[in-house]
């Protein structure tokens, strides 16, 4: 198991790498340019990047929101040129050591909250939280302006400018379009990439619906284990992997994570692993909690439990965290929680390791 932490760059992450470095365990990153989906990422920002990431004795090997174009998830107008970017990206990455790309095939919206601070009462911290009955009275362009508004100057993970822009066009797009229309344009984006990954020995790993459920009568296909299977054998790859996020497919209940992570880690397509904890309030109505299992409803154990039993070599980051100590920072991506969690995965992991011997 590798130990990463999500980071933004120094543009734009208030947390210095050498704070990330002095958590136990932390090998590396799990890193990101922020561009627009579509573009071809320029080598010589990744080499300043992966520098910058070296300098402070950290690897950066795994790679996040390389973000796919709504017109290859629509497959419409210039998605051959789209995909021509993302494999050259993909092709540049793998040249400078990067070994799994993240990305997602959510229409339109990534993942989505109702509010990115919500108190917990007992005992003050706030984090992301989502209540599917303030969906119904906002509609989708509400959604996006207390977003934007509400994520205190910084962008979020999928919510660039340029797409939200254009966000009533986009959904108009989408009409009429099945899941199985979905999954076809998916189809033809791997038979793109995934030839590609391998030839270069990068994996892609498929990051979750957040939440876990379709939003907007937008179709969404892959928030459960039956998703993912019918995913991977779209293009039947080793590099064909998914992202196994804790708490996005932890979100809706029904799912059972740590017998997903045994499924797919015995058939080798997990490239990555997001842990992390959810607290069920009702139906289609959670927020997040802290790492440890009895603050949420997710078995934190059993999931190392299965990672250590079938894919123990993969990548792992604690994902996000509630804001803690009255720090302040990108929703989610606060540094201290998210390290309390780094360090009670760490414990956890070793003590299976020494209960294996
Ligand atoms: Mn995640």
């Amino acid at each position: 198991m590798k130990m990463t932490f999500r980071w933004y760059g120094s543009q734009s992450d208030p947390i210095p790498l050498k704070y990330i470095k002095q958590i136990p365990g932390m090998t590396g990153l799990m890193g990101l340019l922020e561009k627009p989906a579509g573009v071809d990422w320029p080598e010589e920002e990744f080499i300043a990047l992966k520098k910058e990431v070296n300098e402070a004795g950290l690897e950066i090997e795994v790679i996040e929101s390389v973000n796919v174009h709504e017109d290859i998830k629509t497959g419409l107008g210039r998605r051959d040129e789209y995909i021509a970017n993302y494999i050259s990206t993909i092709r540049m990455l793998a040249k400078h050591g990067v070994k799994v790309i993240i990305y997602n095939f959510m229409p339109v919206f990534d993942w989505l909250r109702t509010d990115l601070a919500r108190v917990i009462p007992e005992d003050g911290s706030n984090s992301l939280y989502f209540d599917e009955k303030d969906l119904g009275e906002m509609g989708p362009l509400e959604i996006v302006r207390r977003t934007a508004s509400g994520s205190k100057g910084f962008s979020l993970p999928g919510w660039e400018p340029e797409r939200l822009a254009l966000l009533e066009t986009t959904l108009k797009q989408y009409e009429g379009m099945t899941p199985d229309g979905l999954r076809k344009n998916f189809k033809y984006f791997l038979d793109a990439v995934i030839p590609v990954c391998e030839e270069v020995g990068v994996r892609m790993a498929c990051h979750p619906d957040d939440p876990a459920w379709p939003i907007f009568g937008l179709p969404r296909i892959t928030h459960s284990q039956e998703d993912f299977d019918k995913m991977v054998k779209l293009h039947d790859s080793p590099a064909n992997t998914l992202c196994l996020c804790t708490g996005s497919l932890g979100s809706n209940p029904d799912n059972d994570i740590p017998a997903a992570i045994r499924h797919f880690g015995k058939m080798d397509r997990i490239g990555a692993m997001h842990v992390r904890n959810v607290k069920y309030l009702g139906y289609h109505h959670f927020r997040e909690a802290s790492h440890l299992s009895s603050t949420g409803d997710l078995d934190v154990y059993e999931i190392m439990k299965a990672i250590h039993e079938t894919c123990p070599d993969t990548y792992i980051r604690p994902d996000h965290g509630r804001m803690i100590w009255d720090e302040q920072g990108r929703p989610g991506y606060g540094l201290y929680d998210r390290a309390l969690g780094v360090a009670y995965l760490n414990g956890l992991w070793e003590a299976i390791e020494k209960n294996e011997k």
